[in-house]
């Protein structure tokens, strides 16, 4: 062992100076971007200070690799299809606690810091919340020193670029990796086979016991390519593995042989395909083969690169659950299970009890779902064709499994039916949810009321069946990259009243309760918010030439566009507004920018036509003389981490106004209460907790309650009653059917409209009046800025619970049983930087 790591020793970490950084930038202009400054281009000036942050890095990364494999440690393995990193050179520099020094030194160079900061294309290989949880999970779990490892897919193009044209989304394929990718190191020596469809056949092995072996149809290659992830101000740096799909030769030579040079690098085109895009949510996915080969591919590169390391550390394969805890983030990862056992019965030879065994305590899942529509199940036919032996293992385990719920509910056949992992109501589906349940050993949802309604609803039969596997961990966000990077004025100000110890411990800003009272803190509090706020018009007036008024309430709703999370519920209010202000222009309201971001999924047709018609109600009311100083809506393009940075910091009110019942958590709800917005919201995901956090004096509530909406439901919900009967409603309504919005065109938004009056699966019109009288209370009380600032900053600084640590510390202790791994920096220990 001492022998492996000694020539990592010499490299001990010496003291960072400003003077080596420069050298070190200078350096790396000159010998990896083999430019000079006078032919340099903005992106070698990145790529320069990237690599020189790297290196920095690097003692780190290694020290910690070797220490994990020294102590074989206990592992956490995140398997996520998304991480929605967001760009990563200023988080690495808040997280080595080099922010400023590099500043100073990019400064020094003639440089401007922010520009570069700008230029790194950010890797968005998520469509939105749970993406972005995978990113705020495994900084804390670096933070917190436990050994993990994400795992994930290398998707070539990313989540598309939005623009917005003519009031409509347009989508633009993302190109983050165009200008190179300074983060990542491909490990090529690691690459692991998966093989896709075929057929099985049975053998008999040497002792005589009948076996089966999968003859599939192709094989390809995946490629490991590993990013550092840094922890705050610890010496510990994990791994974020992410697989890319390669031919395993890039040439089929018998073919090309032939003369058929086409058909020779068709293999190679194909099998690259597996990872080059990221699917977006909200489309119908069960007929995508791509997809799922997709998820078995991630799942299958990452369970072998797992048993790679359980070899060389002489770990016995009877100990794989001992060695890793797998979380499995939703459904997508959840082919594990089969993937698992077939690795353990059909490769290792393991009998099926002891496989089963070792798989159920490997695995946990969490849920992030609410919506039937979103659970995943994949049609029989397709999943025969590409994974044909884990189908006949999911039969396996699906028989063996019915036989338990059988003895438990005698003579219950339709609770089997409901269980089944197949679903057999006419065509066949794989129910991936099924198989998660039933392989793991852990079940979670995300904030409490949605882990009680998967009890209640979607996951009732598991519930009643194994209750010991439920649980809730309430997710949480980082305070790294959502106060500190994002919000740095707001950090120091906290910083310079309790010191920063509040970074890793985010309840310690509880502290600060008594400075809402304080009339200078308060002051300062609000000129932190309102430069931010300056900061965002100036963005805004860049990206879409709108001017905005910072001294107007800055009302934000962004999120992906979706029916549940009612972005077209605020537009009526907005209108219901707008008309109430051209009825009586003497009505005592404070200007309010209304303030729109998010993508909708390019099929998702709704939700397109949703952006269309707040783009519409926003041109009318930003023409209109007599209104546009008083309200203003505003589509931000292209909703993403770097856009949310701005964002969060500049909120006075954070919109969540989901039907009750629908949004499993939400995170954003967190981000911006942590910036001290506050939240208008329904008693919805994480809603709830924030309030009670916050206290209900600090948060305006409007709404149905999620037992509400399923008892109005129950007994019939007729939306054209709530039309007929509420004379502002009807109003608003009639306006977009006439036209007003759409240049006279009554065809644009009936769609939209009729589906209101006469579906509304999502209850807007029962919730429009409580909406619209709880906007009134949030009028009046920004009237009163000493009363405003006192519940921001109670907001602010109530908000520990939802820090992304107390979130990992709770999976560690309850789910994963996960302990810190303090790392000792190879050669030395001294305090890292
Ligand atoms: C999903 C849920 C959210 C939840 C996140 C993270 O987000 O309510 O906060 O997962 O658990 F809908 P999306 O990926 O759907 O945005």
């Amino acid at each position: 062992m001492e022998q492996n790591t000694a020539p990592y020793r010499e490299h001990n970490r010496t003291s960072l100076t400003k003077e080596k950084l420069k050298q070190g930038f200078l350096d790396n202009l000159y010998f990896i971007q083999g430019k000079f400054p006078t032919l340099a281009s903005r992106n070698d000036y990145y790529l320069a200070l990237a690599y020189t942050i790297r290196d920095r890095m690097l003692h780190r990364w290694i020290s910690t690799a070797t220490n994990y494999y020294e102590s074989g440690a206990r592992t956490v393995c995140y398997l996520s299809a998304e991480f929605l990193m967001g760009p990563h050179l200023g988080n690495n520099l808040v997280n080595m606690g080099i922010f400023g020094m590099v500043k100073e030194v990019v400064e020094e160079l003639g440089l401007n810091f922010e520009e570069l900061l700008a230029q790194e294309e950010e890797p968005g290989l998520g469509n939105g919340g749970l993406g972005r949880l995978a990113a705020c999970f495994i900084d804390s779990l670096a933070t917190l020193e436990i050994p993990a490892l994400g795992y994930g897919i290398r998707y070539e193009f990313g989540i598309f670029e939005q623009t917005i044209v003519d009031g409509w989304q347009m989508e633009k394929t993302d190109k983050w990796l165009r200008n190179g990718n300074p983060w990542e190191v491909p490990r090529p020596e690691w690459a692991q086979e998966v093989r896709l469809g075929g057929h099985t056949e049975q053998y008999t092995d040497e002792n005589g016991r009948l076996r089966v072996r999968w003859v599939p149809a192709k094989i390809v290659l995946g490629i490991p390519y590993d990013t550092p992830i840094l922890g705050y101000r610890t010496n510990t740096a994990n791994t974020l593995r992410l697989w890319k799909s390669e031919a395993p030769e890039s040439f089929d030579f018998e073919v090309f042989n032939r003369g058929d040079y086409y058909g020779a690098v068709d293999q190679k085109v194909t099998s690259e395909n597996i990872s080059k895009v990221l699917y977006p949510n909200d489309e119908q996915l069960s007929g995508k083969q791509l997809r799922l080969e997709q998820q078995y591919f991630f799942v299958s590169c990452s369970l072998r690169d797992m048993l790679r390391v359980l070899a060389i550390q002489n770990i016995p394969l009877s100990r794989f659950h001992e060695k890793f805890a797998v979380q499995l983030n939703d459904t997508h990862p959840a082919i594990a299970v089969a993937e698992l056992m077939r690795l353990l019965l059909d490769e290792y030879l393991v009998d099926w009890d002891d496989a089963w065994e070792i798989t159920q305590r490997t695995f946990a899942y969490t849920n992030h779902t609410l919506l039937p529509e979103a659970l995943e199940q994949w049609p029989l036919p397709l999943f025969a064709s590409v994974l044909p032996r884990h189908l006949e293992i999911i039969f396996e385990i699906n028989s063996r499994f019915l036989d338990e719920v059988r003895i438990k509910f005698l003579g219950d056949e339709a609770r089997l039916a409901r269980l089944s992992l197949i679903n057999e109501g006419g065509e066949r589906y794989v129910r991936m949810a099924h198989l998660a349940c039933v392989g793991s050993h852990a079940i979670n949802g995300v904030a409490e009321l949605h882990s009680e309604l998967l009890k209640q609803d979607v996951l009732k039969d598991f519930y009643e069946l194994w209750p010991e596997k439920f649980r809730n961990k309430t997710n949480g966000v980082t305070p790294r990259r959502w106060m500190i990077l994002s919000n740095p004025s707001l950090a120091s100000l906290v910083s310079d009243r309790i010191g920063n110890g509040w970074v890793r411990d985010l309840e310690q800003l509880r502290q600060l309760e008594p400075m809402a009272d304080d009339a200078d803190f308060r002051k300062e509090w609000w000129d932190v918010k309102r430069a931010n706020k300056v900061a965002f018009a100036q963005y805004i007036f860049k990206r879409t030439g709108i001017l905005v008024d910072p001294e107007s309430m800055f009302d934000f709703q962004v999120k992906r566009i979706h029916e549940y999370k009612r972005q077209h519920l605020n537009v009526l209010h907005i209108i219901s507004l707008y008309r109430r202000l051209k009825e009586n222009p003497n009505l005592e309201v404070p200007p309010r920018t209304f303030l729109f971001g998010g993508k909708a999924a390019p099929g998702y047709h709704t939700a397109k036509r949703m952006i269309k018609l707040i783009t519409s109600v926003g041109e009318v009311i930003n023409r209109d003389p007599d209104i546009r100083d008083r309200i203003k809506v505003v589509f931000v393009p292209n909703f993403n981490v770097t856009t949310g940075q701005k964002i969060y910091p500049a909120a006075d009110l954070s919109e969540q106004i989901s039907t009750a019942g629908k949004e499993a958590s939400g995170t954003g709800n967190m981000k911006f209460s942590m910036n001290g917005a506050l939240t208008i919201g329904t008693l919805d995901g994480a809603n709830v907790e924030i309030r009670e956090e916050v206290g209900a004096e600090n948060f305006f509530l409007f709404g149905l309650t999620a037992d509400e909406v399923y008892a109005l439901r129950a007994s019939g919900y007729h939306p054209y009653d709530y039309y007929n009967t509420n004379p502002h409603l009807k109003d608003v309504i009639d306006l977009l059917r006439g036209g007003s919005f759409s240049r006279g065109d009554a065809d644009l938004f009936r769609g939209l409209t009729d589906g209101l009056l006469h579906h509304d699966p999502y209850l807007l019109f029962a919730d429009f009046q409580s909406y619209v009288d709880c906007q009134e209370e949030v009028s009046r009380a920004y009237l009163d800025r000493d009363h405003w600032t006192r519940m921001s900053i109670l907001n602010a600084v109530r908000s520990g619970k939802f820090s992304s640590d107390r979130s990992i510390r709770q999976y560690c202790e309850d789910i994963w049983k996960a302990e810190p791994v303090p790392i000792t920096l190879l050669g030395q220990n001294e305090e890292p930087t």
